[in-house]
């Protein structure tokens, strides 16, 4: 499997893990979302909506959307570091606890989001940062509250199994921490949990500081 990322892209980050948790051998073409290269004409051939990651299958199908990925890997090697729970209501937990950084967190500090903010509605630098700083530690709140208080929480996010909501928080602290002006000590309970994802080869050597590309 070939997939298109980049080094500091967080949905990016959430297949890179999952594909090596479920040991899948796959190689990474970059696609510089700093120089503008996801509206290149040719990547929007890949994915129309001009982000990444994008997954292109052995046979040639393209696949998008981190979350319908991880799905898809899921189902595909279900016998390989099970990503979701075996009860439905364990599974709905997993899936509300990744939707909170995929869907709700993520999307408010996309490239196009930034760009949009800070150049055509003239919020600037300070502003933009201001703004991304407010989301990503809004959702590290949010996490940290849930998993403080659920039972269901262990080592990780549910119980001591890794699972897709694993993923779905290394990806918020990851940008949060590393992009977005946030302290992880602020938020203990998420902090273990990360401490110990990070323990986990699939993430550390996933983490965009060892990715091409990315600053030494
Ligand atoms: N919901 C999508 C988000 C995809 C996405 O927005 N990716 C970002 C990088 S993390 C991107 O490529 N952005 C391009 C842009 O905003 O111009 C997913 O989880 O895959």
């Amino acid at each position: 499997m070939k997939m298109y990322g980049f080094w500091r892209s967080l949905a990016a980050y959430r297949v890179r893990v999952a594909l090596k948790l479920k040991g899948v051998t796959f190689s990474e073409e970059p696609v510089n979302l700093l120089g503008g290269e996801q509206h290149d004409p040719a990547y929007l051939k890949i994915n129309p909506q001009g982000a990444v990651p994008a997954l292109v299958l052995d046979d040639g199908q393209i696949l998008s959307q981190s979350m319908a990925i991880m799905e898809f890997l899921e189902e595909t090697y279900p016998g390989v570091t099970p990503l979701l729970p075996r009860d439905p209501t364990g599974r709905a937990r997993v899936r509300a606890l990744c939707h909170i950084g995929v869907s709700d967190s993520h999307p408010l500090v996309v490239p196009r989001i930034r760009s949009y903010i800070s150049k055509d509605l003239g919020l600037g630098d300070e502003g933009t940062a201001k703004w991304l700083n407010h989301w990503s530690a809004e959702s590290l709140r949010i996490y940290n509250d849930r998993l403080s208080q659920e039972s269901q929480t262990g080592i990780y996010c549910h119980g001591n199994e890794l699972s897709m909501a694993d993923i779905a928080l290394a990806s918020q602290v990851v940008g949060a921490t590393g992009f977005f002006g946030c302290k992880l000590s602020d938020y203990p309970k998420v902090q273990n949990i990360f401490d110990a994802l990070c323990k986990v080869d699939a993430f550390e050597a996933s983490l965009p500081k060892h990715q091409p590309g990315a600053p030494t």
